[in-house]
């Protein structure tokens, strides 16, 4: 989980000590955004809420131990990254060690230190902000600000298997802009970037779940993973972005379709017992592929979504095509 660049560090401090709590927490408190837990149970509904860059943990609390509490962030796919930096009454190696091979990223001894205390979290705060940017650098489009096609294989794959094991519908938009080679040609590369970068605020402005990803898929390509989402409904989302995009009502004087600028979409779905639909092409009703065919069941639903986007194409561009 990241949050934005520049938004303040978050900080949670957990100890079943009030005294403790208040001693940290003025020790770091111009750190950032600080907040507590008393509990391991109250520190994992927090780190969930919250999300915190960094997490000082007490190791003995009378619910659930420090350790504990740790090996159950670092189980956990989406909260393994946060830093925990255990503030701890023992001393002895057998502890320290027993953090640390646990994942922790830095052990100190209570009493603590103030100035070894900023100067620890002063390091794992500027490590975590260096992470979230290389992870920001390797999943979002730097042209668009949207995520990139890495993100969305990866969103793809994830959901195609989620999709397998529930049986709900997952469907795909792939979202062409029509004549954009003329565009460029027309009015120069730099108004063509630009008009990519509008073209895709208004498509991400038109999705509101928040399991739905749109992406950058290629070139002037955009594509939408859209989870748990009937065809039908998928269908109305594409004519809402294809009509986002015609209210920008960008002048493209040299498009064949109109004067303006126009997108094309084709829209598929993976359905209960993994059958991908979408007109002409041929339904793919391989076994529900848990892992074996994950690949070419992407695939299909790729390829069927594509079909549709040919279709459109075809067709005269600016529509929707199943
Ligand atoms: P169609 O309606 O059939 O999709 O025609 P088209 O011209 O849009 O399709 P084609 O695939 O022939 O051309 C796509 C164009 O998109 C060519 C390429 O220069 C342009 N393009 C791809 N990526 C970028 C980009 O990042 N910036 C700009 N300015 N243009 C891009
Ligand atoms: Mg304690
Ligand atoms: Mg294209
Ligand atoms: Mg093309
Ligand atoms: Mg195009």
């Amino acid at each position: 989980m990241h949050k934005k660049p520049d938004a303040p560090a978050r900080v949670l401090i957990v100890d079943d000590d009030p005294g403790t709590i208040r001693l940290l927490g003025k020790i770091i408190e111009d750190f950032g955004d600080i907040f507590f837990a008393t509990s391991g149970a109250e520190a994992l509904a927090m780190v969930r809420e919250r999300q915190p860059d960094l997490m000082l943990l007490d190791a003995e609390m009378p619910d659930m131990t420090g350790f504990e509490v740790c090996e159950t962030i670092k189980r956990d796919p989406i909260f393994a990254d946060l830093p925990i930096l255990f503030v701890s009454a023992h001393t002895d190696m057998e502890s320290e060690t027993k953090a640390l091979e646990l994942g922790a990223v830095d052990f100190i001894s209570k009493p603590p230190s103030p100035p070894v205390v900023r100067a620890r979290v002063r390091t794992h705060l500027n490590l975590k902000l260096r992470t979230d940017q290389l992870h920001r650098l390797a999943s979002v489009d730097g042209l668009t600000g949207i995520a990139n096609r890495r993100s969305f294989d990866t969103t793809l794959e994830e959901e195609w298997r989620r999709t397998c094991r529930a049986k709900t519908p997952l469907c795909l938009l792939l979202i062409d802009v029509d004549h954009f080679k003329r565009y460029n040609d027309h009015y120069g590369h730099q108004a063509g970037d630009q008009c990519l970068r509008t073209i895709a605020a208004a498509l991400a402005g038109c999705l509101h779940r928040p399991g739905d990803l749109l992406a950058r898929y290629g070139g002037e390509e955009f594509a939408a993973v859209l989870p748990a989402c009937s065809l039908d409904d998928a269908a109305k989302l594409a004519e809402k972005m294809r009509q986002a995009v015609a209210a920008l009502h960008l002048p493209h004087a040299a498009s064949e379709t109109g004067a303006e600028v126009s997108i094309s979409l084709g829209a598929a779905t993976l359905s209960l017992g993994c059958q991908t639909k979408g007109s002409d092409y041929p339904t793919w009703s391989g076994a529900c592929p848990d892992s074996q065919d994950c690949h070419g069941g992407i695939a299909a639903l790729i390829a069927a979504a594509d079909a549709g986007l040919y279709r459109a194409k075809a067709a005269g561009r600016n529509r929707v095509v199943l």
